[in-house]
Parts: C-alpha cells; sequence; structure tokens
C-alpha cells in the first residue's frame, strides 16, 4: 500500500478542504462522467505508476475521493457498461453480448442517465458511453449499441484509428518483423500520428464537451454528461508527440516469475498471452509504451473537460467521476488485454469529487454498479428500488464506511473478491489469493490444504450471492 500512502501524505500537505456548497443553491449538481475504454489504474500516477503521465487525472484524484478497491461487474466492454448503466449484474440481465443492455433489462426500468433525464436533467452522451466496437463503429461513427431513451442529444466522434497517417507498427503475430505498417481490427496495432488531437476521435471528443460545457452554463436544467474516450483500447493510435516521453527500450515489464503459469489453470480468459500473441520482449516494450501513450493522450483529453468545467464557472456545482470499463494486463503473469479476472484486469481506476466533500483514498470495496444509486442520492432523486448496487455516497464524508463484504466481477470464470481473499472460480478448478501477503496474485492457494476449508467458504458465498441476485427485481421504486 506503500504508493497510497505517499498520495495520502501528499493530500494532507497539498490540499486543503472545499467549503460545502450553499444550501440554498437553485439547481442540482450537475454531473460530468468521463469513462475510458481499457484503462488499468496501474497505468495512473495516483494509483502508484511512476512511468506513465496522467497529471490532469491525478490532480482529479487529488481533488476528489481515490477509490483503490472499485471492481467492475465484467472484464469485457459491453456487459461491463451495460451493468453500471442498468444497475443489474450480469448475471441477472444475461446481457453478456453487443447490447447496450436495454433488450435484455427490459423497457419498463431506467438507465441511470434516464432516470436523470426524467427527473429534469439534459442528458448528453459523446462517443463511446454504451457499447461500442472500436474500432468498427468508431471508424465508421455509427452509434454502436446505444440506448435512445437514456440521452437528449448524442454526439458520436468518428477517428482514423489505425488508418491515421503516422509511422505503423504491428505488434502481435509479427515475428521478425516482416508485416510493416498498423494492421487493422482489434489488435495490437500502434499509430504514432502525425497531425493534432482533432485527427482522432478522442480529440474530437474532448472538444465537444467544451463546447457543450460552456454551453450549459446559460442553461437552466442541470446536466448530466458522459464522455467516452476510447483509448487505451486497441489500435493504440494517438499523436505523436504523446510518445515521446516512453522510449521504449526504457519501459519496464512486470517480472517474469519462473513457474508463474504452472499453478495458474487454463481457461479461455488467460488466452492472450506473450506466447501465444508471438511477441518477444521488445515487442511487449513496445505496446507498453504504446498503452502509455494512449493513457497520456486521453490525460490530456481530460484535462481540457475540466478545464471547460473550471472556465465556465461550473466546477463547484459539478460531480466529476472519472473510471473506466474494466482493467487491463500490460504483461502481469506474461497476459495482455482484458477478460481475466485476475486483479489487474478486474480492478477499475474509480474517481469521484463532488462539490463539499473532502478529497480522500477510501480502500472500502466498491462496484461499478454502485455508481447508479450514488449519483442519484447526491443529486437528491429517488434510488430506484430493483436496482442491485449500493449508495456509497458516505464514503465521501468517512473513507471507513463500508457497504459491502466482497465485489463480484465475471468474465470467464467469476471473481469473488473479499478485503483479503480473492477466489476466481472457473468451476471445477480455480485460484485463491491473499491478497494481504501476495497482491500480485503470485501464488495460487487453491489446491493448498491448508486453505481447503476456505475455499469451500467462499465459494459458498459466491453460491449464495449469485442466487441473490440472478433475477431483475420488478417495479422502480
Ligand atoms: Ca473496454
Amino acid at each position: 500500500m506503500t504508493q497510497y500512502t505517499l498520495l495520502v501524505l501528499s493530500l494532507a500537505v497539498g490540499t486543503t478542504i472545499k467549503p460545502s456548497v450553499a444550501e440554498s443553491k437553485q439547481k442540482p449538481d450537475n454531473v460530468l462522467l468521463v469513462i475510458s475504454d481499457d484503462l488499468t489504474a496501474t497505468a495512473l500516477g495516483c494509483y502508484g505508476n511512476r512511468v506513465c503521465r496522467t497529471p490532469n487525472i491525478d490532480r482529479l484524484a487529488s481533488e476528489g475521493t481515490l477509490f483503490s478497491r472499485a471492481y467492475c461487474q465484467a472484464t469485457i466492454c459491453g456487459p461491463s457498461r451495460a451493468s453500471m448503466l442498468f444497475g443489474y449484474y450480469p448475471y441477472a440481465t444475461k446481457a453478456t453480448g453487443y447490447t447496450s443492455g436495454r433488450k435484455e433489462v427490459g423497457s419498463d426500468k431506467d438507465s441511470w442517465p434516464q432516470h436523470l433525464r426524467k427527473n429534469g436533467y439534459h442528458t448528453t452522451r459523446i462517443s463511446k458511453v454504451f457499447h461500442m466496437g472500436v474500432p468498427t463503429d468508431i471508424g465508421s461513427g455509427k452509434d454502436g449499441a446505444d440506448d435512445p431513451a437514456s440521452w437528449n442529444e448524442t454526439f458520436n466522434s468518428p477517428g482514423p484509428e489505425s488508418k491515421a497517417p503516422g509511422t505503423g507498427e504491428t505488434l502481435q503475430n509479427n515475428p521478425g518483423r516482416l508485416k510493416k505498417g498498423a494492421a487493422g481490427g482489434n489488435r495490437f496495432s500502434v499509430v504514432e500520428a502525425d497531425g493534432d488531437d482533432l485527427v482522432h476521435s478522442d480529440g474530437k471528443t474532448a472538444a465537444k464537451a467544451v463546447e457543450l460545457i460552456h454551453q450549459y452554463r446559460n442553461t437552466d436544467k442541470p446536466f448530466f454528461l458522459a464522455v467516452g474516450f476510447v483509448r487505451p483500447h486497441v489500435p493504440l493510435v494517438a499523436p505523436r508527440r504523446y510518445f515521446e516521453p516512453y522510449p521504449a527500450e526504457k519501459m519496464m515489464l512486470p517480472p517474469k516469475i519462473s513457474g508463474d503459469w504452472d499453478d495458474i489453470p487454463m481457461n479461455p480468459g488467460n488466452r492472450r498471452t506473450s506466447e501465444n500473441l508471438q511477441m518477444d520482449v521488445e515487442q511487449q516494450k513496445r505496446l507498453v509504451r504504446a498503452y502509455y501513450a494512449s493513457v497520456s493522450f486521453i490525460d490530456d483529453m481530460t484535462g481540457k473537460v475540466l478545464k471547460a468545467l473550471d472556465e465556465s464557472g461550473q466546477r463547484k456545482n459539478t460531480i466529476v467521476i472519472f473510471t473506466s470499463d474494466h482493467g487491463y494486463h500490460l504483461g502481469e503473469h506474461d497476459l495482455w488485454s482484458k477478460v481475466s479476472i485476475h486483479e489487474e484486469s478486474a480492478r477499475v481506476p474509480l474517481i469521484l469529487s463532488v462539490p463539499g466533500k473532502p478529497p480522500s483514498i477510501c480502500e472500502s470495496l466498491v462496484e461499478l454498479l454502485d455508481l447508479y444509486p450514488t449519483i442519484s442520492s447526491l443529486c437528491g432523486l429517488n434510488v430506484p428500488a430493483n436496482i442491485q448496487g449500493v449508495d456509497i455516497s458516505p464514503m465521501l464524508q468517512d473513507p471507513e464506511h463500508r457497504v459491502r463484504n466482497a465485489v463480484l466481477c465475471s468474465g470467464k470464470g467469476r471473481l469473488y473478491r473479499e478485503r483479503r481473499w480473492a477466489l476466481l472460480d472457473y468451476g471445477k478448478t480455480g485460484e485463491l489469493y491473499d491478497m494481504q501477503k501476495d497482491p500480485l496474485q503470485y501464488t495460487n492457494l487453491y489446491h493448498d490444504p491448508v486453505h481447503s476449508d476456505r475455499v469451500a467458504i467462499l465459494k459458498q458465498k459466491l453460491k449464495v450471492k449469485l442466487a441473490e441476485i440472478q433475477r431483475i427485481e420488478p417495479g422502480k421504486d
């Protein structure tokens, strides 16, 4: 927990507590949701990364509450976003594919933005909030699996993705680097792009957000503005200047532990490895470099959006949320990408900056599902009784506050993660980690006789949890 201790110290020394919002305010707080795509918390400075440059997100964290144990409910885009936006575990909705979740949830339920919309908010989506295919829907500028009932207005941000002019390369399945240029599609391709931010989807998204934020200053309604960035989802395409701080030869890879794979069961979630992607160490370092460049790009775009909020005078009455739909592996256990339910893939960055609340770090277990009830509560709205998250707003005042003993995440398997123990359940086999002694998950205790009772207890708790949440409760209130 050293990185958190450092951040606590810097918070204690460097910041002051913001004054409370006046009780006589005319309208409820606005809500700005910034959601990145495939962004692992481990890439952010405020979560302890000392190489990747994320000054804007770090500043937001220093002004708000950083949740150090926040988890997604699915380690792939569509189901995670459907879960977060409709307030149900994927086990309840069966929304597990290319979907917004609307079809599975039904027309009588309100999404989170729709709930705000029905209560007087002007709701806006820019780019990928519900699921969109990257790069397919981004290249064509399509809506993806959107939910029109959620929004007053929507804007897409088409971008060239791997067709962007610049220096391209294909990192995966390219031994000997015989293929030149950036291959298209959903794969580890990189473009150090010529031109400025506005060439790209995320540059356009930030510019539209800035324009709207200034425009909303003069409106009577509060706004819910959802800003979706598509980086660092592959292809890793960003303006050239974002690559410059990251020479490939200086990139560090996670330690490669001899025999690390011997106690990890083979399952479909572990399918993207250095071995089957045929990436040598240099290619792995070039991937980390391009990922960091993509993260710095969306950090810069986040900074532009926050600056507009400041300059338009609306920061003091706007709730800001920064998060991602799931995490990502950058070579831990020689794994890459998502789908795995190991820590780096299941944990997400989550920062809430709420007017009147002091900066803090909260280590309580929280889920992305909790955002819907939490923001509803903070906006003074009722919390629909049928949704499955929990209001975590008391944590903003009291970081020791707890609402759950475990989080649940699905991928190829089920993660049941308590504060100390993480059970990765694959049915007949699994993994068990002591997250206090082994936070990087190197020693699987699942088959250790010393822990057989613990495995049985955790599996039983998981079974009870799954039984509790497997259906959508009727009604809205
Ligand atoms: Ca994603």
